[in-house]
């Protein structure tokens, strides 16, 4: 649900829990939202790329601040979604959050393990649309390196990872159930990256958005279970190990006929002037 997704970890995670409560006025059986969202838990890592964005001022200190997911693309760049980045989860424009943080190397939230990484410079998506979900992107700058070998390489247009039916994991720290449970430790769930015309007949648009084939793609299960979900926004979708997606919204979690919407990897290529990289910019972007 996307009303309550980003917008609720804006308030203290406790409060957004209670929030899952509300009955959401949607055509699902109130009781999908508490189907588990299939993940298990791995270790960082394995997935080094795979970074959670803190504001412990914003979030209190409980779960180290994380609020949403991001993923290294570069040594000192990160990718995360729009949305995260927005007035109404930070409480103020981004670059006043004085303690914006990348954690990375940290499979448990509650651990001191990896670093925690300032963000010297935010570029929140312009084209970035609230009512369709489009364009859900934003490039992060960090102030130090990220070790060597925690980045994911992005799969560009016509990459056969973004076939249909292509196995895909999604990561993070997001809610595990669907009920306000958010997670402590990194978890994965692997999901199919459905062809568009599903993605379509799921989303043909709302008031929580419209599937659009261009920029977006959507992976889940027929019969649902598996899904990404509040609080892991932001984070990867990685598909024969190069990254598809970043984790954008959905009605609910995990429920049969809903699958999750991610942003798609190669449309933001495109826009961010990615795709062709000179060796000038692609030096820039990978901090060497
Ligand atoms: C969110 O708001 C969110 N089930 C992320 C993913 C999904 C729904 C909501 C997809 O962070």
């Amino acid at each position: 649900m996307r009303r309550l997704s980003a917008r609720a970890l804006a308030r203290p995670l406790v409060l957004a829990a209670a929030a899952t409560a509300i009955p959401l006025g949607s055509a699902a059986p109130a009781s999908a939202d508490s189907v588990v969202v299939g993940g298990f838990p791995v270790e960082v890592a394995d997935s080094p790329w795979t970074v959670a964005l803190s504001s412990r001022d914003r979030f209190g200190g409980t779960r180290a601040g994380q609020f949403c997911g991001g993923v290294a693309v570069g040594r000192t760049t990160v990718l995360t979604a729009a949305h995260c980045l927005g007035e109404e989860v930070l409480g103020s424009p981004p670059d006043q959050v004085e303690d914006l943080k990348v954690i990375a190397g940290r499979t448990d939230l509650l651990s001191d393990e990896g670093q925690e990484v300032r963000v010297s410079a935010v570029w929140v998506n312009p084209a970035h649309d609230d009512a369709d979900n489009s364009g859900d992107f934003a490039v992060l700058t960090l102030s130090e390196a990220l070790p060597a070998g925690s980045v994911v390489g992005m799969a560009a247009e016509g990459d056969p990872a973004y076939t249909p039916d292509t196995q895909a994991l999604v990561y993070g720290w997001g809610d595990a159930s669907g009920a306000g449970d958010y997670a402590n430790g990194l978890r994965a769930a692997r999901v199919r990256v459905l062809p568009d015309a599903s993605c379509e007949r799921a989303y043909p648009g709302s008031d929580e958005g419209r599937y659009l084939a261009s920029s977006m793609l959507c992976a889940g299960e027929d019969a649902g279970g598996r899904d990404a979900c509040q609080g892991d926004s932001g984070g990867p979708l990685v598909a024969q190990g190069r990254l598809i997606g970043l984790v954008s919204w959905g009605s609910g979690c995990g429920r049969p006929g809903s699958p999750g919407v991610y942003t798609r990897v190669s449309s933001l290529l495109q826009t961010l002037g990615w795709d062709a990289p000179t060796a000038a910019t692609k030096g820039q972007r990978e901090g060497v």
